[in-house]
């Protein structure tokens, strides 16, 4: 079942996959991690008997709720909505909430599962969780987005606090959702708990540079990965996947650094745009009207729109992967490879599927897995957390500042760690690696529990 999985933890993936049936997402991830561990595993027998592996890959609390609300005609809906709280070994636990309609528990387990080891090497004192419900805010009003965030927060907020569970927006929940989530928090509790959310509007305890620290960050950190290869942004071509939160701010990063992105996409296709993409129309086009990539294109002379397709057929030196998770498959690596791409930076979280992965590697394409290279936001998030624990509020050089150094900071731990455990130039076991042991050093320390 377990195919080639190294034999040091085939019996823990093969116990995951016994108690976790059918959550392929949550799988896929566990087993990437676990194939970089077999040579943390052989330096440290005190992991194996105290079972901290099989401990990290099972979630501290997971929660599940219903979710009912009324749309604007008076029907009622009901959705699911979610919370798991995967581990709290370094604080509190930390991430995102997705609203869309495929989410499941399994994916939010996955993503519950990455965001342990992502927080732990931005080296800020974050736990690891993830939450969300299936519910689609696509079409729908500002009303009926707020009485659905109020639904879900009416359930929600007994598990939540400043320091027990911070959560943050991720695919679907942006500023306005998080806005509704904090309003209906303060209005149950009574506390105006500045800490207790992530991705505050600016005028009332959110930070600077938050909005745009994904994307920054994932840029930033391609730009490490040129350094080290004498190479840099200048003139490179890139494509960006998805034009949300993510995309749409490593686009402006990417120009910021003399790259020009010539393609980006939503569900529905990809726009290639090789004047490079207009930032100022792409961000009328979908952080104001909330419109569709289609919309860029037929504003744009210099661009086109591609329904359906895939997004990677686009020549490039440089993808930035920023939509969901296996958006990115064997074919699409093999297609980004035989046209010169040379580095894939994962945005999004888990972009790029195993298969895809290995083809990168095999192609001799540098590639940073998203754990590490998508880390700005969270880090920014505890940012957020540490000017509303000390009331301050920091310039956006100062954060910005502060957030480049943490994306070149993780970027060294990656690339020595994946060194000292005999892979140089191996990021995606260099996260891991160096993810894992701060982690289980915190685990170990604070007895079986
Ligand atoms: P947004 O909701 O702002 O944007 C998501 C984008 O991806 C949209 O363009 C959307 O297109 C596209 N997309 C979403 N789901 C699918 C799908 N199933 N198939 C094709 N396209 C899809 O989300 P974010 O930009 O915040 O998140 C993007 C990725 O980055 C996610 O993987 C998220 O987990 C990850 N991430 C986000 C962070 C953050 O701070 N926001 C931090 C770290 C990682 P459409 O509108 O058509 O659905
Ligand atoms: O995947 C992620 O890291 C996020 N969606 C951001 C989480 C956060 O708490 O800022």
């Amino acid at each position: 079942m377990s195919g080639d999985v190294p034999a040091t933890v085939h019996a823990i993936y093969d116990e995951v996959l016994r108690r976790n049936p059918g959550e392929t997402e949550f799988h896929q991830a566990v087993r990437e991690v676990l194939e970089s561990l077999a040579v943390v595993l052989d330096r440290h027998s005190e992991y194996t008997e105290m079972k901290t592996v099989e401990r990290i890959c099972e979630p501290e609390r997971q929660v599940i709720f219903r979710v009912p609300w009324q749309d604007d005609r008076g029907e009622v809906w009901i959705n699911r909505g979610f919370r798991v709280e995967f581990n709290s070994a370094l604080g509190p636990y930390k991430g995102g909430l997705r609203f869309h309609p495929s989410v499941n528990l399994g994916i939010v387990k996955f993503l519950g599962f990455e965001q342990i080891f992502k927080n732990a090497l931005t080296g800020m004192p974050i736990g690891g969780g993830k939450g969300g419900s299936d519910f689609d805010p696509k079409g729908r009003s500002d009303a009926e987005v707020m009485r659905f965030c109020q639904s879900f927060m009416t359930e929600l907020y007994r598990h939540l606090g400043e320091y027990t569970d911070v959560p943050a927006g991720d695919i679907g929940v942006g500023a306005r959702e998080i806005g509704y989530l904090f309003g209906q928090y303060k209005r149950i509790t009574n506390r105006y708990e500045s800490g207790v959310l992530t991705g505050k509007g600016l005028g009332w305890g959110g930070a600077l540079v938050r909005t745009e620290a994904t994307g920054y960050g994932a840029a930033f950190f391609a730009e490490a990965m040129m350094d080290v290869r004498g190479e840099s942004f200048d003139g490179k071509r890139v494509v960006v996947s998805g034009s949300g939160n993510v995309a749409v701010y490593g686009i402006e990063k990417v120009h910021q650094l003399g790259g020009t992105a010539v393609a980006c996409s939503d569900s529905s296709g990809y726009v290639v745009d090789d004047a490079g993409i207009d930032l100022d129309l792409l961000k009328q086009v979908k952080e104001v009207e909330r419109g569709r990539i289609s919309d860029y294109a037929e504003r744009r002379g210099s661009a086109s729109f591609v329904a359906g397709g895939s997004i990677w057929d686009v020549p490039c030196d440089v993808a930035i992967p920023s939509a969901t998770q296996n958006e990115l498959d064997g074919d699409a690596a093999a297609v980004l490879a035989r046209n010169g791409c040379r580095y894939v930076v994962e945005g999004a979280n888990m972009p790029a599927t195993p298969t895809a992965v290995k083809a990168l590697r095999e192609a001799g394409v540098a590639f940073a897995p998203g754990k590490a290279a998508n880390a700005g936001g969270v880090a920014t998030s505890a940012l957020e957390m540490q000017q509303n624990a000390s009331r301050d509020r920091w310039t956006f050089e100062h954060s910005e500042t502060r957030l480049a150094e943490i994306m070149r900071d993780i970027h060294t731990r990656c690339h020595e760690t994946a060194e000292e455990y005999g892979s140089p130039g191996d990021l995606v076991l260099g996260a891991n690696v160096a993810g894992f042991i701060q982690v289980a050093e915190a685990v170990h320390a604070h007895g079986l529990i």
